[in-house]
């Protein structure tokens, strides 16, 4: 009961924090900055605060958003020292999400330390992570570096407290996951929770030596520089040795993050690598991109966004949760993101062990088999040209295509595509040989289906037209 209502009230404090700024950068116009230090330059020697690499003063969008445009699909790894009690404390389960446990299960820091020495990933493999990622046609990966527990899944010299240092595998899951990305063609991105329930710096909601709440945080009088001084350190490090391509920051509802903090931390940033990508959780309007989570904005929203999103309902390894979507659910808020001209983050929760599991290995595989026939309709897509939702489904576009991915196969078998322009081909992406009739009718072109669907999650069909679509409002 206390446990629910703790629970919630975290809730409350995250959302406090963050619908003021996620509607703060959803207002702004993405403005893009040539620059012309090239990446190789930023990991150099040069000493960070190099004046000529100084962000100018511009709050946002100031990093090249090319590749993560076009990417529309990552992996989100949430992997920890939670992953060793995996949702079960004291043999209860602990209300999820697992990652929160800590706070959730009220565990003193001596308990919780203690996890570390029990956390032996002997099956982890990082090219076989990321061989998944990639066969779910996933083009990122963003993992945990630093969840709320404080806890260093990277060889830092900044703390003790990290799984080289700690743990009785003594290894780095972040430089190798960094080195297979590098391989394969996917670009590693982490995540880093500014609310640190480990650190000294800062002070939990409820202090208790039995029965403490951590969330949320606030920083011990006057540490809040020295906190600062400590996480730039550390995304020095995950700079320069294992060349995350951007930060999904998160945790920044602690109290006494404030305007200074986020801009000292994003120009802190930009002054080593001006390419690297941050989210908006950094804080104060910060940030290049917006983070709504584990939902999906209806019609999208105006700037560049990603949803992030379970496949049950934790993010952490939970051991008892199997309430697991269908890979035809993850189809469709794959292809309504992308519809909405943003990305889809999608999560695994390693265990302890180190192994992603099978029911989500599963979904992704099958969401991979479905793009291997329908990415063109995805990657370097942009959002739909119509304003309102579609009754067949949804529609993404490319220069002189748009593609209709059709989740409801209509009985009539007709689509009716509410624009004006005339339609020169039209076919079902997955057999471009076999063209369909089309006509101009009331409401817009008619495209002619055949009887039955081909594809059970979605069928996309891909219409060639000349010059830009011109919607019929409706
Ligand atoms: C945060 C973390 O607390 C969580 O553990 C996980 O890492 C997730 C991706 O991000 O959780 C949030 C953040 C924002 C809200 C709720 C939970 N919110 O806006 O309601």
């Amino acid at each position: 009961m206390l446990n629910r209502r703790l629970v919630a009230f975290g809730i409350v404090a995250a959302l406090a924090g963050l619908v003021p700024l996620i509607n703060g950068i959803s207002a702004a116009a993405p403005q893009t900055h040539h620059w012309v230090v090239a990446r190789s330059v930023g990991l150099s020697t040069s000493a960070p605060g190099n004046k000529q690499m100084r962000e100018p003063a511009g709050k946002m969008h100031t990093a090249d958003m090319g590749w993560w445009r076009k990417a529309r699909f990552g992996m989100f790894i949430h992997w920890g020292l939670y992953s060793v009690p995996a949702g079960v404390w004291n043999g209860k389960h602990a209300p999820e999400p697992g990652e929160w446990i800590k706070n959730n299960a009220h565990i003193p820091n001596k308990q919780y330390n203690a996890l570390a020495k029990k956390f032996d990933p002997v099956d982890f493999n990082a090219n076989q992570w990321v061989k998944i990622a990639r066969h779910a046609g996933m083009k990122y990966i963003v993992i945990t570096s630093k969840h709320h527990d404080g806890f260093s899944m990277f060889h830092t010299k900044a703390t003790n407290f990290n799984i080289v240092k700690a743990t009785p595998w003594h290894k780095d899951p972040l430089a190798m996951l960094s080195a297979a990305c590098r391989h394969q063609g996917i670009k590693f991105c982490t995540y880093y929770s500014i609310m640190d329930w480990h650190s000294r710096d800062q002070v939990p909601a409820h202090p208790s030596a039995t029965y403490p709440t951590y969330n949320p945080t606030h920083f011990a009088p006057g540490r809040g520089p020295a906190y600062l001084h400590y996480m730039e350190r550390q995304l020095h490090e995950l700079i320069t040795q294992y060349h995350t391509h951007l930060f999904w920051f998160d945790g920044q509802w602690m109290h006494g993050w404030n305007k200074t903090y986020s801009h000292k931390l994003y120009s802190y940033i930009r002054s080593i690598d001006p390419t690297i990508i941050i989210n908006a959780r950094i804080g104060s309007g910060y940030g290049d991109y917006s983070t709504p989570e584990q939902h999906i904005p209806a019609q999208g929203l105006p700037g560049p966004w990603e949803t992030c999103m379970t496949i049950n309902n934790t993010w952490g390894y939970v051991s008892w949760d199997h309430d697991w979507k269908s890979s035809t659910t993850l189809i469709h808020h794959l292809i309504q993101c992308v519809s909405g001209g943003g990305n889809f983050l999608l999560n695994v929760g390693p265990t302890a062990k180190g192994v992603i599991p099978k029911p989500e290995v599963d979904r992704l595989l099958a969401v991979g088999q479905w793009l291997k026939v329908n990415g063109d309709a995805i990657y370097g897509s942009h959002r739909s040209p119509f304003k309102a939702a579609l009754p067949f489904g949804y529609a993404t576009q490319k220069r002189g295509k748009l593609f209709l991915e059709v989740t409801k196969w209509p009985k009539s078998r007709t689509l009716v595509v509410p624009m004006r322009n005339q339609i020169t081909k039209a076919s079902l992406l997955a057999n471009p040989y076999i063209t369909l009739q089309t006509a101009s009718g009331a409401g817009g072109q008619l495209v002619y289906l055949p009887p039955t669907a081909p594809d059970q999650s979605a069928s996309v069909i891909v219409l060639h037209v000349a010059g830009p679509i011109h919607p019929l409002q409706h």
